[in-house]
């Protein structure tokens, strides 16, 4: 038996998670759609600590100032009432057809100053809710056509506008920082910053850095064939895993979202077990919200949106459990051991050793039997299979 989800667990959930109709490019929504307020309640019950949301999931596009306002206010008296937070949100730079070119990156000068606009306006609301990180999604910033976009001055405007809006926040003083949401493609034939790898060496470029990091996604590394539990573990030595989009994915194909763990099993394992216990060698592990980007399957009702969402949940805690399991037990630490995993984290260089030392250490390579070392083995199988053992309950 799996605990039951806390607010201690830290869970949050997308407003367009739950709440989405199940539009797709081949047919009509199949749901109804929720109101935000609902998806609060429901959420709460269910355990969950949090919601995020884009500026246009809460406030439809074009609202008046006043509608805006009421939206906002029935919104925050479901918080009220719930306990729920909002630790994290964004900006919807990619539904209207003023963005169908992009926003910070859109070929056209005028949708550029006016995607600032509205996501300067949205940060205003951010720091109001208190909110403390701001994702950056950039589904339409790219092109189907190489001819298209000049990549490089695309890349100066996508500098330009996250520094600039890093300025503000930092003026503003709003203590909220970036996360930078990676994706290869989908909705555009070809995404600016298309995985973790990309995106943080973007951010070595920026003025603004230090209080920008990524929001990688499950399902978006593996539709480019990547580790997802590695990249992770990249953005994580980086000091750069600022928020996470936990889903699932079966391989390279369409973006699936499914529910977490419903797609690389035994990746998911490991990645909450990085998440949860940081690196075997001491990495460190991580500290923000355990954020669900999935979909409700088209073929759900609306029954099957709140099984769905109850199920993201008990699938983290199932793999924590087991993950708990795994590092504990006696004969995974000898494995590890074994292995060299654990050896890995000490330095090739002994402390003060330069490397004119090494190469007068004989051992280093005139004694050295390369032969010899090279039949080790490393019982990588065997370690492996303890953690599927574990991961199916078999010890
Ligand atoms: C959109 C996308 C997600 C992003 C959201 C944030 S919107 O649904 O597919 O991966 O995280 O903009
Ligand atoms: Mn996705
Ligand atoms: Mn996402």
């Amino acid at each position: 038996m799996a605990p039951t989800p806390t607010k201690d667990d830290r869970f949050t959930f997308g407003l367009w998670t739950v709440g989405w109709t199940a539009r797709d490019p081949f047919g009509d929504a199949t749901r109804p759609a929720l109101d935000p307020v609902e998806s609060v309640h429901r959420l709460a019950e269910l355990g969950a600590a949090g919601v995020t949301f884009h500026d246009d999931d809460l406030i439809p596009f074009g609202s008046s100032d006043g509608e805006r306002e009421k939206h906002i206010s029935r919104f925050k008296d479901a918080l009220a009432e719930t306990g729920l937070t909002v630790p994290m949100m964004t900006t919807n730079l990619f539904t209207h057809p003023v963005f169908k070119d992009g926003g910070f990156t859109s070929n056209d000068r005028a949708v550029r100053r006016y995607a600032l606009s509205k996501v300067a306006r949205n940060i205003d609301l951010a720091a109001e809710l208190g909110a403390s990180t701001y994702v950056f999604w950039g589904g339409r910033e790219g092109s189907e056509y190489d001819g298209a976009k000049d990549v490089q001055a695309a890349l100066d405007r996508y500098r330009e506008a996250i520094d600039t809006l890093a300025a503000y926040v930092k003026e503003q003083g709003y203590g909220i920082r970036f996360a930078l949401e990676p994706k290869p493609n989908e909705p555009r034939g070809d995404i600016l910053l298309p995985t973790v790898g990309h995106a943080l060496a973007f951010i070595a470029e920026l003025e603004h850095g230090d209080i920008v990091g990524v929001n990688p996604e499950v399902g978006h590394e593996q539709m480019a064939g990547l580790n997802f539990a590695a990249g992770i573990a990249q953005a994580l030595w980086a000091g750069k895993l600022f928020h996470i989009d936990l889903n699932g994915q079966r391989g390279i194909k369409f973006d699936q979202d499914l529910v977490f763990g419903h797609g690389d099993l035994l990746n998911a394992f490991f990645l909450v077990d990085l998440l949860e216990h940081g690196a075997p060698g001491g990495g460190p592990a991580y500290d923000g919200p355990r954020h669900f980007d999935y979909k409700p399957s088209r073929t759900e009702d609306i029954a099957g949106v709140w099984d769905s969402a109850a199920a993201c949940m008990r699938m983290y805690l199932l793999l924590k459990e087991r993950a708990a399991a795994y590092r504990a037990d006696p004969e995974v630490q000898a494995a590890l051991e074994y292995s060299g995993v654990a050896s890995l984290a000490e330095p090739t260089l002994a402390d003060g050793e330069s490397l004119a030392d090494l190469r007068k250490d004989p051992a280093s390579f005139e004694q050295f039997d390369a032969d010899e070392t090279g039949r080790r083995g490393f019982g990588f199988v065997r370690l492996n299979q303890l953690a599927v053992d574990h991961l199916l309950g078999a010890r």
